[in-house]
């Protein structure tokens, strides 16, 4: 146990507790499985978290203290167990116990199913974050939506994506959350706004038609090292009356549950788009619904806490992940002025300093709007609020732009052309007192090309942070050997303080060093060998390349450049005698959102590819094409330590940051990238010689687009581009069905290539083949690949959450 751990690990006691619990799942020690197992040590550790959690919410000093309150509809938290037992310090104490029971921790632990309660980076960003403010004990409490199912769970039928619902869950429930029933609160939705005389005044109240409970769920944020557990306070919702004794006596049994089914609708599934705005009534209402329960409960906690109203912003901060909370704004307007019958100026002075936001993308797609009339109808008074937030606001520009008509078009809250929608984005820029992207290159375009007119109405508002992600689990915990070598030479400080690895720099060219940190390569690669024997019967060479891409489906993010790349290859190997490669592994791994269609035909391709290269004898273990189905942070845990190559091709000015990009180079893998996103940061920190730069930048694409780009001139210029983009069309990948692959022939000619991957492909391809040759050096590989864990410290969410509480939030650590 580390000199820091603070609980007094007590063995027989944690025993007996195990065994208590497998009795409440009606199991003994020797009829219980291997689940059952899970479950009770899960239970076992909760009964400790659980009582952390509600000190740490009782202590007097984080009452007295400024907290930040950290709304995102997605938290894609992944297992909860090993990380936990990381942050408790009761790894190796744990792992004993277990074996007595006569079982390995590994395999308790692939028990867990992945609280998939997110789609892809900006959740896993919130889930990182949670972890950095309980490690650094910055006063935070996590607010989300309890999903009955999470993200859709992934497989393949004859190559194209099948989706199952994730019952993440499971029958038993999850045994690390807390539901807290004396917190719940109620939620309005529909109905009118009363007019109400009161001595002499008129004021406006909202009577909604519909009510639901919200019913908070907590799973403890456990501290690294410390006895700091904070909230992640997810919020499920729940009929008021679920049960209509009448109807049910006239023998209406629909009707009798009518309430329980309509409320719990509202929280059953996650929405499975990725960066992509679906408008659909039923997101508009969670996206209110946990709205309205975390004000409301923000409000409990600070007047609980004895604070005045007025002086909320000195004591609560509301960071707003993405525009999905942004009618967290007139919620709290709302309750300002109607139910605490504030002054508009009191009200709005208020609000205006508790919220900040966080962009994260820059694609048009993804900018949520909402129509007005469904807005108006849903949440009447809100709609007012907005119209009164906008109408203030555009006298502000009128006064800053006097007569500047497209000023104020472009910057109100209301589009007008067509039907009136409301753009959430803007709201939050007016509504809030710091706006953010995620990377020094993404923050700048937010600047120059989002929010112009912004950005000079409000100079200094808009600022970077740059994305980071937790050392804990993704170094400590999914690499063990890795760590424990890093320790041996540095300590074991790092995971706590990554820019420690610098250290680690200084044995780049130690022969040793290299061998044992190569070793360790190795071993987790035969690891995800071993996992892609036994899951998809496929054998891996490890002496080959592992160049993987595993992030969500989207065009921007150009997997079908990947995919050309590979195709290329293959058509060498039977094409050109003399061709000799590098043994190589290309492994993806990626969602697409059940209604994008080209999403699902690039996954359908790259699987028919990857079944004829796997299988043609000519190509034997020169090159193999993996995908790994139903991608998840358990799934990222076993690649990322494995790979050598981190794809990150995304069409320059795109990809806001990309968090894998951090994962893997922390992990020793060398980035083949875009002057894109986070890339740009990695790039300054590793160094030009330890990374494989390729394409267009940002002015390269604007140039290109300006001087009009033919994506056909590449294809007839370029013989191997066109060799490999013919075979999309013939039956090569589909014997007998030619023709089947063509969306994605289509989607870089017919519909002009809108991400430029025939404009970057032959960059891209001499990028790789630096790789091909560099890699066959073991030496100079080696070299480049300690470099690259040991100069990526700046990319740990521990910084990120310094930067928030620095230059935004003005939060005190609060030590227990
Ligand atoms: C994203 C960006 O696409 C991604 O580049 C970024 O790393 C994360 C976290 O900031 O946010 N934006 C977005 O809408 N999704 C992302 O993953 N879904």
């Amino acid at each position: 146990m580390t000199p820091k751990q603070q609980h007094a690990f007590d063995k027989s006691a944690f025993k007996a507790s195990m065994t208590q619990h497998l009795t409440q799942l009606g199991r003994t020690p020797e009829t219980a499985e291997m689940r059952d197992w899970y479950l009770a040590l899960g239970r076992a550790l909760a009964e400790h978290t659980t009582s952390d959690l509600v000190a740490t919410e009782n202590d007097l000093a984080i009452k007295q203290a400024k907290s930040v309150n950290y709304l995102s509809l997605e938290f894609l938290i992944g297992r909860l167990t090993g990380n936990n037992l990381i942050s408790m310090g009761l790894y190796d104490e744990i792992a004993a116990v277990v074996s007595e029971f006569g079982f390995g921790l590994t395999d308790l632990l692939e028990q867990e199913r992945d609280p998939s309660l997110g789609n892809g980076g900006l959740g896993r960003l919130a889930a990182c974050f949670m972890d950095s403010l309980a490690a650094q004990q910055y006063p935070a409490v996590g607010y989300g939506l309890h999903y009955e199912y999470g993200l859709f769970r992934q497989s393949f039928k004859d190559g194209a994506q099948q989706e199952a619902p994730d019952a993440w869950r499971e029958p038993e429930g999850y045994p690390w959350e807390v539901v807290r029933p004396d917190l719940a609160q109620t939620v309005g939705f529909y109905g009118h706004v009363a007019v109400i005389e009161e001595n002499g005044h008129t004021r406006r109240e909202w009577v909604p038609s519909l009510h639901i409970q919200a019913m908070p769920w907590d799973l403890p944020i456990v501290g690294y090292q410390s006895n700091t557990v904070y909230p992640l306070r997810l919020w499920e919702g729940r009929a008021l009356t679920p049960f209509a004794l009448d109807a049910f006596n006239d023998g209406d049994y629909t009707r009798a549950q009518q309430a329980a089914i309509d409320a719990g609708n509202l929280t059953k599934v996650l929405y499975p788009n990725d960066n992509h705005d679906a408008g659909k009534t039923l997101r508009l209402m969670q996206q209110y619904f946990h709205s309205a329960a975390s004000v409301g409960d923000i409000l409990r906690r600070h007047l609980d806490a004895g604070h005045p109203l007025a002086a909320l912003p000195d004591y609560e901060t509301i960071q707003l992940n993405d525009t999905h909370p942004t009618i967290a704004i007139p919620e709290l307007m709302r309750v300002l002025l109607d139910e605490h019958h504030l002054s508009w100026d009191d009200a709005w002075s208020i609000s205006s300093q508790t919220f900040a936001y966080t962009n994260h993308t820059l694609l048009p797609e993804a900018l949520e709007t909402w129509s007005e009339s469904l807005m108006a109808n849903l949440l009447p008074r809100h709609m007012e609020i907005i119209f009164e937030i906008n109408h203030r606001f555009l006298q502000d520009v009128a006064a800053k732009w006097p007569g500047d008509v497209r000023k104020q078009q472009v910057l109100s809250v209301i589009d007008d052309q067509g039907e009136r929608m409301v753009r959430m984005a803007n709201l939050c820029v007016i509504g809030s007192y710091a706006v953010n992207g995620v990377a020094a290159l993404h923050s700048e375009l937010v600047k120059r090309d989002l929010f112009p007119e912004f950005d000079a109405l409000y100079p200094g508002r808009i600022q970077n942070v740059t994305n980071g992600i937790t050392p804990r689990r993704w170094l400590k915990f999914c690499n063990p050997d890795l760590s424990a070598l890093i320790s041996e030479k540095i300590g074991d400080q790092w995971p706590a303080h990554l820019e420690q690895l610098e250290q680690i720099a200084q044995y780049a060219d130690d022969k040793a060093f290299q061998k044992a940190f190569m070793a360790v390569k190795k071993r987790n690669k035969q690891r995800l060998a071993d996992w892609v024997k036994t899951h998809l019967d496929i054998t891996l060479n490890t002496d080959a390349i592992f160049d993987v891409q595993i992030k969500r489906l989207h065009e921007y993010k150009r997997q079908h450049l990947n995919l050309l790349h590979v195709i290329s290859l293959y058509h060498r190997l039977i094409h050109e005698p003399n061709f000799d490669m590098t043994p190589r592994v290309v492994f993806f791994a990626a969602k697409a959102a059940p209604g994008y269609a080209l999403a699902k035909s690039i996954i359908f391709a790259i699987n028919k590819v990857a079944e004829t290269i796997n299988n043609d004898p000519r190509v034997g273990d020169k090159l193999k094409v993996v995908f790994i189905p139903d991608y998840r942070v358990s799934m990222a845990e076993i690649i990322i330590p494995a790979a050598d190559v981190s794809e990150q091709i995304s069409m320059a000015g795109k990809e806001a940051s990309g968090t894998g990009n951090m994962k893997m180079a922390l992990n020793g893998a060398l980035t083949i990238g875009t002057m894109d996103g986070a890339n740009v940061e990695i790039r300054e920190e590793v160094g030009d010689d330890n990374i494989y730069i390729f394409g267009l930048d940002v002015e390269g694409v604007n140039a290109l687009r300006e001087k009009g780009y033919h994506p056909d001139h590449e294809y007839h210029q370029q013989p191997l581009l066109k060799a490999s983009l013919d075979s999309l069309l013939d039956d090569t990948f589909t014997p007998g069905h030619p023709g089947l692959l063509r969306p994605v022939f289509d989607s870089v000619m017919a519909s002009g290539d809108p991400y430029l991957c025939l404009a970057d492909f032959a960059d891209y391809v001499r990028a790789h083949n630096q790789i091909d040759s560099d890699y066959r050096d073991s030496t100079l590989w080696a070299h480049k690949a300690i470099l690259n864990t040991a100069l990526v410290g700046k990319f740990s969410s521990d910084r990120s959450i310094r930067d928030y509480v620095t230059n935004i939030w003005q939060l005190k650590a609060v030590k227990r």
